[in-house]
């Protein structure tokens, strides 16, 4: 997952619910970013918290209930200016 001045990409994806997940977050902008997940209540995920300076690359783990969730970009005006994603996490398929 990169994140550039002002927008992820890629800006969604899905993973499997209750699996242990690792994203990748390589800040390609000018200035800092972070990407913090939260819920449609509006509360954040724990460990899903990432925030990078410029040039700076930093992993987050954690898992998710079964849902969708809403990526953003705490820092002032970015989540506006189109630092916004979703991501999904859906049942494991079987097989
Ligand atoms: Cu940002």
């Amino acid at each position: 997952m990169v994140g550039t001045d002002f927008a992820f990409e890629p800006d969604g994806f899905t993973v499997d619910a209750g699996s242990p997940v690792v994203v990748t977050f390589e800040n390609r902008g000018a200035v800092a970013h972070d990407w913090i997940l939260r819920t449609d209540e509006g509360a954040e995920v724990a460990g899903t918290r990432m925030c990078a300076a410029p040039g700076e690359t930093v992993v987050a783990s954690f898992s998710l209930s079964g849902g969708t969730y809403e990526a953003w970009c705490s820092l002032p005006g970015h989540y506006e200016s189109g630092m916004k994603g979703e991501v999904k996490a859906e049942p494991a398929s079987a097989g």
